[in-house]
C-alpha cells in the first residue's frame, strides 16, 4: 500500500514489511473511526453519503440542484473535503445550508477521523433541531477515497460523460465500493463519444446489479430519479 494515503500498489514498492504493517494498522485504526461516527451520525438522527469522483465531474453542482429540491422538506449538512480552499463549501452555504470545510493540506482523500471533526463542527451549525441527511463530498479523486470508509451510510460515485465510458474497469476499486453510480452531465452526451451502455456494463461487471442512473445537473434531466433515491433511502 502506499504509505501517504494507504492506498493499493504493487508489492514491489514496499518490500518493508514495517510499511505494510504500519499502513494495515492505519486502516484498521479507520475503521474504528468510521464505525463510531456512523453511531454519531444515527444519534444525530441523519443518514450520511459519501460522493466520490474525479475533480470536477459535478458533485458540488449535483449537490447545489440537490439542496434547492429538497431544502423545504429535509435538514441537510454538508462537509466538503478539498486539498485546498473553502471554495466547495462557501458554494454550499450560497444555498442556505451548513457547510463544513475539511482541507486536507495535500491528502488525495478524506479520512474518517477528519470526518468525526467535522461532525462535531457541524452539530454546532444545525438550525432547529439536527439534520436527516449529511453529504461528505470527498477530495475529488477516482483511486484514493476508495478504501476508506467515512461512516457513511451509501456510497455514491459520478462519472461525467467527459470522462470516457471506459473509465469503470479501469478503477476497479472505486466502482466496486459504490451503491450507486451517477452517470453526470448528460446534457453534454452530443458532444462526446461516451457510451452509456458500456459504462453501464463496465460498472455492473465489476458489481452484479449495481444500481445506475443518468442524469443532468445543469438541464435537470434524470434529477427526479436520484431526489426519488434519496427519499426512499431516508424512509427506511
Ligand atoms: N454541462 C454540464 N456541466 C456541469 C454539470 N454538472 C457540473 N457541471 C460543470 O462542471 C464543472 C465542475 O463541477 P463541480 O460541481 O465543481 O465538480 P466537483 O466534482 O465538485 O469538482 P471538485 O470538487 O473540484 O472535485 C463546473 O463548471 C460545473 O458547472 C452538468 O450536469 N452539465
Ligand atoms: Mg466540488
Amino acid at each position: 500500500m502506499c504509505d501517504t494515503c494507504g492506498c493499493q500498489l504493487h508489492d514491489h514498492h514496499h518490500h518493508d514489511a514495517k510499511v505494510v504493517e504500519v499502513n494495515r494498522s492505519l486502516l484498521e485504526a479507520n475503521q474504528k473511526q468510521a464505525q463510531s461516527n456512523r453511531g454519531h451520525i444515527e444519534q444525530m438522527g441523519a443518514l450520511a453519503i459519501n460522493l466520490i469522483s474525479s475533480p470536477g465531474s459535478g458533485k458540488t453542482t449535483l449537490l447545489e440542484r440537490t439542496i434547492e429540491a429538497l431544502k423545504d422538506t429535509v435538514r441537510i449538512g454538508v462537509i466538503e473535503g478539498d486539498i485546498e480552499t473553502e471554495r466547495d463549501a462557501d458554494r454550499i452555504r450560497a444555498k442556505g445550508v451548513p457547510a463544513v470545510q475539511l482541507t486536507t493540506g495535500g491528502a488525495c482523500h478524506l479520512d474518517a477521523p477528519m470526518v468525526h471533526g467535522g461532525l462535531h463542527v457541524l452539530e454546532h451549525f444545525a438550525k432547529g433541531g439536527g439534520y436527516d441527511l449529511i453529504f461528505i463530498e470527498n477530495v475529488g479523486n477516482l483511486v484514493c477515497p476508495a478504501t476508506f470508509d467515512l461512516g457513511e451510510h451509501r456510497r455514491v460515485v459520478l462519472l461525467s460523460t467527459p470522462e470516457g465510458s471506459d473509465k469503470p474497469a479501469k478503477y476497479p476499486a472505486t466502482f466496486r465500493s459504490a451503491d450507486l453510480v451517477l452517470l453526470t452531465k448528460t446534457d453534454l452526451l452530443p458532444y462526446f463519444d461516451f457510451s452509456v451502455e458500456e459504462a453501464v456494463k463496465e460498472a455492473q461487471m465489476l458489481k452484479p446489479g449495481l444500481q445506475i442512473l443518468s442524469l443532468s445537473a445543469t438541464t435537470g434531466e434524470g434529477f427526479e430519479q436520484w431526489i426519488e433515491y434519496l427519499k426512499n433511502m431516508l424512509k427506511k
